[in-house]
């Protein structure tokens, strides 16, 4: 339909994601090179992004370096490797002592029938009344944290099955009491922890059979662009208003935006190098001994194949978005197409870029926003993750979080039958007849490249503060600004705490605006949570990048995933909270923001049967960036 939208087939810039053809040849390669027996098994295969200063100083025209990270798994062994596509080489092949690969989605299902055989689950599940297991459904989960010897060079997973009889899907039909820990490197059943049963639920769960019709009274509505889109997509590069930006679509991070800038007057002039989701964290608060293992470091657990979803027209973006298809891996190495893993669309429907009214009327003028969109699917989570790029400069950074909450059978069938005090009741919230929505937290890790006006960048905060004014003043206090230049990291880890609000800026302190201001963008946080467990919690240790809402490092090429690389039965060695313990310096030089997005989730009656999407957001604004009101200007129409 739009041509002009459609990647190319093979790589126009070094950033460009992983093509069908380069896919096969790592696969080739890796075929080739000796090394594959009938036990290993291929993970996952990722763009190894080129150096920074080879993209930055790279010319179109000129030969682009392509290299891919592959991860493979035999036994219980992870093995990395990489190939050199342009060479069709392998470049580099090693072990990765105690690191354990992820998740592929067929791993943890499948292994339902060898659960179902082991005589103590049939017991345990007897003893509850099910004897058909034709209908039970048992799946495997990975944990994020390392809690149990046997951890150690294995990969364990603990299982809880459901009761699909009757329904289509098997979130708010587990067995309740019943988890298996199960060990997926020798395909068997540790253990069967039985923590005492509940009747299942039975209430509605099934969401779909609403008729389609529309509400009563609703009107049509309609978004039309009848001459097309006003951004452009060429060679990968999208152009929008004064934004300019490329961005590509990765198995494990999602959207990965690059090269991101404006044009300030003819002049281009860059913001971010690199945006993207770095990581997950869900741990849920159910102390009990089978739901204590239920710890997610999601991206980095169960990308393999893909995080994102295909979109559904009509549902996911409005009628005017165009839609991009992505790329991953299937369990064989191969490459697959994945549709509408991300939309694009304008958005011009009301808002206000500034207004003033006086004796003479009302002056302002309307705003449009670019959309930038994706979906992703993790277990029972579904995941909205926009970047919306105004007018004025600001990308709003948003995460809407909807699906499925995760729910445990309990015998309440009202609040006036819960136990309270210590019982599972006190772990969520009764959501329906004898089913309590368990409290969770959702952090996600923004790794945030600012190149403001160049690589050279320095943090600065400002500090609102008290001051008390002298005798005699009409006025007792007032606040005022007082700014600090963090030297090193550790001064950098920000908490956010309202009774001593700060300003997180990013300066380029060699570039100075009109008045003598570094140029700059801040990053503005929004909505947001700090976690509540302690630092020495095996959870948190995994998940530790959520102890702060802001940090920043300075850049490292290796350094993109907060959790680190492995999340899998992680003992906390890598990730930020590791990597900034060196408290590197970060003062005028190339610096990356990782910004912590959370919120605590106490389920409520409205989030089930699905919940309604649930956004949060932030934003990363220009702060004397532009000599003045860049959207001053616009025309009268949005
Ligand atoms: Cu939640």
């Amino acid at each position: 339909m739009f041509p002009a939208f459609a990647f190319a087939q093979t790589p126009l810039h070094p950033l460009d994601a992983l093509r069908t053809e380069e896919y096969w040849t790592v696969y080739d390669v890796v075929q080739a090179s000796g090394h594959l027996d009938d036990d290993t098994h291929y993970i996952s295969i990722l763009l190894h992004e080129p150096a920074k200063d080879a993209v930055l100083n790279w010319k179109s025209g000129q030969a682009i370096s392509r290299e891919a990270d592959v991860i493979l798994l035999r036994k219980n062994v992870t093995i990395e490797a990489r190939v050199d596509i342009v060479a069709r080489k392998l470049e580099s092949w090693k072990e990765v002592p105690g690191a354990q690969a992820p998740f592929f989605e067929s791993e943890i299902l499948g292994q339902s029938d060898l659960v179902l055989r082991d005589s103590r689950v049939k017991e345990a599940l007897a003893k509850r009344g099910i004897k058909d297991l034709t209908m039970v459904e048992c799946a495997v989960s990975p944990v994020g944290f390392f809690a149990f010897p046997e951890q150690e060079n294995h990969r364990i997973g603990f299982a809880d099955c459901d009761l699909m009889n009757g329904v289509y899907h098997g979130w708010g039909r587990s067995v309740s009491g019943l988890t298996i820990e199960f060990d997926y490197t020798e395909k068997k059943v540790l253990q069967v922890i039985d923590e005492g049963g509940t009747p299942e639920p039975t209430g509605p769960i099934n969401f779909e059979e609403a008729p389609e019709v529309p509400r009563a009274g609703t009107k049509p509505g309609f978004i039309e662009q009848p001459a097309g889109p006003s951004f452009e997509v060429k060679d990968g590069e999208v152009t929008w208003q004064n934004w300019r930006f490329r961005f590509r679509l990765d198995s494990r991070s999602g959207i990965v935006l690059n090269l991101v800038g404006v044009n300030d007057g003819g002049r281009y002039r860059s913001v971010m190098y690199e945006g993207m989701v770095s990581e997950l964290f869900v741990p849920y608060m159910d102390a009990t001994r089978g739901w204590s293992t239920r710890v997610f470091v999601d991206n980095g657990e169960f990308y393999p194949g893909g995080i994102l979803q295909s979109m559904r027209e009509g549902l996911d973006c409005p009628s005017n978005a165009v839609y991009f298809d992505g790329l991953s891996t299937n369990e064989k190495g191969a490459p697959v197409v994945r549709p509408r893993q991300a939309c694009l669309f304008e958005k011009f429907d009301g808002d206000v870029a500034w207004r003033h009214g006086d004796d003479n009327g009302v002056w302002g003028r309307p705003a449009r926003s670019l959309v930038l969109r994706s979906a992703a699917l993790i277990g029972n989570y579904d995941y909205l993750f926009d970047w919306r790029f105004q007018q004025d400069g600001t990308i709003v950074v948003a995460a809407g979080a909807t699906g499925i909450i995760e729910t445990r059978a309990v015998a309440a069938e009202s609040v006036a039958g819960a136990h309270g005090g210590d019982g599972v009741e006190n772990y969520g919230h009764l959501v329906a007849q004898n089913l309590l929505g368990v409290n969770h937290d959702h952090f996600f890790s923004y790794r945030l490249d600012l190149d403001v006006d160049g690589q050279d960048n320095s943090f600065t905060v400002h500090r609102l503060v008290q001051k008390k004014l002298p005798a005699g003043s009409p006025r007792k206090t007032i606040w005022v600004a007082e700014s600090a230049m963090p030297a090193n990291e550790h001064d950098a880890r920000m908490d956010i705490h309202l009774e001593q609000p700060s300003m997180w800026l990013f300066v380029n302190p060699n570039v100075k605006g009109p008045l003598g201001h570094p140029t700059g963008y801040e990053i503005m946080p929004g909505v947001t949570a700090a976690t509540l467990l302690d630092p020495d919690d095996g959870a948190q240790k995994a998940g530790a990048f959520s102890a702060h809402q802001l940090w920043v490092t300075p850049y490292r090429d290796n350094e993109r995933f907060a959790g680190g690389t492995y999340p899998v039965s992680s003992k906390g060695t890598d990730g930020l909270a590791v990597w900034t313990k060196e408290n590197r310096k970060i003062e005028n030089t190339d610096i990356v923001a990782w910004y912590t997005l959370g919120f605590h989730h106490v389920p409520r009656q409205e989030d089930w049967p699905v919940m309604p999407t649930m956004w949060h957001e932030f934003q990363i604004r220009p702060f004397d960036f532009f000599p003045q009101n860049p959207v001053q200007n616009l025309p009268h129409v949005p």
